[in-house]
């Protein structure tokens, strides 16, 4: 049969879904292989109407993904804008957050944080202000109200993802699916669809969903998640991922610093100073010793 060409539009587990032209197939990789994101274009040789096996994927222009001690788990291919989605309630996590902006940063995708719920307006003050410290480091802030001001959020939000391959991250109930409903309409019929096919169902995202909104642009739904790892990032990855480090890199007494305890280090006479976040510092101690921990 002929090779076909496509693109990967949802994932879950070693189960993928392409997008062919108008078609869409569900596709296995050979063997126990389970390198492929979505948003990579593939190379298919169709074994049915509606299946085929992914031969080959194609170059990627960046790759986000998470790993613990034993392996890294794609997240998505070919991105070029992440949205950290964070809400007044449930609470999120500075430290989830961090890291997410941190795996953005290694894999040069531009990130941007949104608040959402911006109608529970007890919490928002509050929310902002623990807020402030992303937008202190240059992460570009949104508020947003997904269910209260929706043509406000698409306002927003719609001019930022024009050319850009997108996705929102976040923890689970922070509304993402309810901000990608408002932006792709039949975004949650498409999704119950492949639901069906993936098996799942309920309302709490369980795979990994790209939307074509034209030719030049796209957003990925993803789950929520509840950690994420970063051991594949080395020493010399992470202190770059820390964009309020950069002005310090190369200032330090010895140049091999490691940035943790050594004598003359400029990074940590910058958080003395106040200009680098003891949260933040405190999180690349975490992951470097999480870098020195990987097992493959
Ligand atoms: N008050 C309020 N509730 C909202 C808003 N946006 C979403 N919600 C509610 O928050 C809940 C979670 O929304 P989802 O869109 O499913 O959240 P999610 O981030 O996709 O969650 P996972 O798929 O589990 O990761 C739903 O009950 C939504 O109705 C908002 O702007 N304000
Ligand atoms: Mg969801
Ligand atoms: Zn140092």
């Amino acid at each position: 049969m002929k090779e076909l060409e496509g693109i990967i539009i949802a994932a879950h587990g070693r189960h993928y879904v392409a997008q062919v032209s108008e078609r869409t197939l569900q596709c296995v990789t050979r063997g126990k292989k389970s390198d492929v994101a979505v948003g990579d274009t593939v190379f298919l040789k169709a074994t049915s109407a509606d299946q085929a096996v992914i031969e080959k994927i194609g170059d990627r222009r960046t790759l986000l993904y998470r790993s613990d001690q034993f392996k890294s788990k794609l997240l998505a291919a070919n991105l070029t804008r992440l949205f950290v989605i964070v809400a007044t309630e449930p609470g999120y996590s500075d430290d989830l957050v961090s890291r997410a902006l941190v795996a953005a940063e290694a894999a040069g995708i531009d990130a941007h944080i949104v608040l959402n719920k911006a109608d529970l307006a007890d919490l928002l003050p509050k929310t902002r202000e623990r807020l402030s410290l992303y937008a202190s480091l240059g992460y570009p802030l949104h508020e947003v109200s997904a269910k209260s001001e929706p043509d406000a959020m698409c306002g927003v939000l719609t001019p930022l993802l024009q050319w850009h391959s997108s996705i929102l991250i976040g923890q689970s109930g922070m509304g993402k699916s309810s901000i990608i409903n408002l932006l792709v309409p039949g975004a949650d019929i498409a999704t119950r669809e492949i639901s069906e096919v993936l098996d799942s169902g309920k309302h709490t995202t369980t795979f990994t969903r790209r939307y074509s909104i034209d030719e030049n642009t796209s957003i990925i739904d993803s789950p929520g998640f509840q950690e994420f790892g970063l051991y594949h990032l080395s020493e010399g990855m992470l202190e770059r991922a820390f964009r309020e480090f950069s002005p310090h890199l190369g200032q330090c007494k010895f140049y091999n610093c490691h940035h943790l305890q050594e004598p003359g280090c400029a990074i940590l006479e910058a958080m003395e100073k106040g200009s680098v976040a003891p949260m933040r510092h405190d999180l690349y101690r975490q992951l470097v010793h999480e870098s020195s921990q990987k097992l493959y």
